[in-house]
């Protein structure tokens, strides 16, 4: 249970460079404090409770709350490393669809303006990103949005640093990238960048501008945070490829609640978060880390301690940037205290929240022949170093000690693990079994008498 909390800890400290000890705690209540007063509305509330304890304790389990995090009232490791993640400067007021008093524009045909640019991009690709941005609502709703050159537009866009005349100054490098304001007059629907951040076209470094637009108009049209992890509207930012970007079918259902269906016989659907306990949950790859286990799905992965109840769900670009969705295959190397994680031809190596250096590599450099085009999944043997690598109806077995693929493989899957099928999605090893998950089942298979001794739901591993 301790060891991803620390990691993540290393995570935000590799962000931030500031060392752990004793002297960060003020720094650390400190935070607790602005995040709450920024964005749970800390300050105003305060007052309600009988000392100043009480309520950070109480908007804390609020903001642990939105964020799906283990609700315990106190700053720790977890609450702390999501305060320090980039965000929209708009508060999180709770789990509604829209801002108080449900403001909207009257009308579906909107103006907007790009009043000054960012040097960090050409002007043209701060046009196109804009442009994409606003065709993200307007593809699904019977919003239109005109440009306009000069003059008062609806949606005012411009790029600022620090205090920049609307109380809410913006605070640099990182933390606070954007807000935006809900639909009215004058200062209502503009949507304000922090010039502080290093904005970009495409790539995962510095932050998109389509995405953080993307976001940022959803205020500006009357949506407010979403607890939705997969959300364009959840407040934390999060990379996505601007080119595979699909807008969530919880903002689509957002959007369509306030403005009304796209005026269209067929209705535009997007990708929906998974729900762990829905009986149709499948997964991609399950990989374990240090007594932890990470089911992977989509963008996302459920993260399973062992001492708690409650799963986590993340974004699996939320931890490691740079790696692909949709992973296939996955396992701990306990000999070397890392994670494999396979896509296609292609594999990487997680030293916990650091990708190594030097990776994706390819799959041949572990010596499968070229016919085999991705691995379905894996698991790793503690005991003996020996790593089972599932593809099609073959599997292969790598020596970690060795570091090479063993003799006398691929060998069948059915001749070596009877009942458990082919094209399996994910293998894991525990307790002195072998878990095979396949679709919405998974299949106990006792390596000693070589049998499945039961197959269960899936999901039931994620304590559904
Ligand atoms: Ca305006
Ligand atoms: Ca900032
Ligand atoms: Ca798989
Ligand atoms: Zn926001
Ligand atoms: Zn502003």
């Amino acid at each position: 249970m301790r060891s991803l909390s620390v990691l993540l800890l290393g995570f935000t400290l590799s962000a931030f460079a500031a060392p752990v000890d004793q002297g960060n705690k003020d720094e650390d209540l400190n935070l607790v404090k602005n995040y709450l007063s920024q964005f749970y509305n800390y300050e105003n509330v305060g007052q309600l409770y009988i000392n100043e304890t009480v309520a950070t304790t109480e908007k804390l389990k609020e903001m642990q709350r939105f964020f799906g995090l283990e609700v315990t009232g106190k700053p720790d490791l977890e609450t702390l490393a999501v305060m320090k993640k980039a965000r929209c400067g708009v508060p999180d007021t709770g789990d509604f669809v829209l801002t108080d008093g449900n403001p909207k524009w009257e009308t579906t045909t909107l103006t907007y303006r790009i009043v000054n640019y960012t040097p960090d991009m050409h002007p043209s690709d701060v046009d196109r990103a804009i442009q994409k941005a606003l065709e993200v609502w307007s593809n699904v709703s019977p919003l239109t949005f005109t440009r306009l050159y000069d003059g008062l537009a609806d949606i005012m866009i411009s790029f600022h640093s620090g205090e920049h005349g609307d109380n809410s100054p913006f605070d640099g490098h990182d933390g606070i990238l954007a807000h935006a304001f809900q639909p009215g007059r004058n200062i209502g629907g503009d949507a304000h960048f922090d010039e502080d951040e290093q904005w970009t076209k495409q790539g995962s470094r510095g932050r998109n501008l389509f995405l953080v637009a993307a976001h940022e108009f959803g205020h500006s049209l009357g949506l407010s945070h979403s607890t939705d992890p997969g959300a364009l509207m959840y407040p934390t930012y999060s990379y996505t490829e601007p080119n595979l970007f699909r807008l969530p079918q919880d903002d689509i259902d957002g959007i369509q609640t306030v403005y009304g269906k796209l005026d269209s016989p067929v209705q535009p659907t997007g990708p929906t978060t998974p729900k762990a306990c829905d009986p149709r949950t499948t997964f991609d790859a399950i990989a374990t880390f240090r007594g932890e286990m990470m089911f992977f799905k989509g963008r996302h992965f459920w993260r399973r301690h062992p001492q708690l109840v409650d799963v986590e769900l993340f974004f699996i670009s939320l931890f490691w940037p740079n790696l692909p969705s949709s992973i296939d295959a996955g396992y701990e190397n306990f000999q070397k205290d890392t994670v494999v994680l396979f896509k296609g031809k292609q594999y990487w190596v997680l030293d916990g929240y650091d990708v190594l250096s030097g990776y994706p590599r390819s799959i041949y450099e572990l010596g499968f022949p070229k016919n085999v085009k991705k691995i379905d999944a894996a698991f790793s043997d503690q005991q003996t170093g020996k790593t089972y690598l599932f593809s099609g109806f073959k599997y292969w077995r790598y020596d970690e000690i060795r570091q090479s693929m063993e003799q006398g493989y691929p060998r069948k899957i059915l001749k070596d693990f009877q009942g458990v099928g082919r094209d399996l999605d994910a293998v894991l090893q525990q307790d002195g079994y072998i878990h095979f998950f396949k679709g919405t089942q998974v299949f106990k298979y006792d390596p000693n008498s070589k049998r499945v001794v039961s197959v269960q739901q899936s999901n039931s591993w994620l304590n559904c």
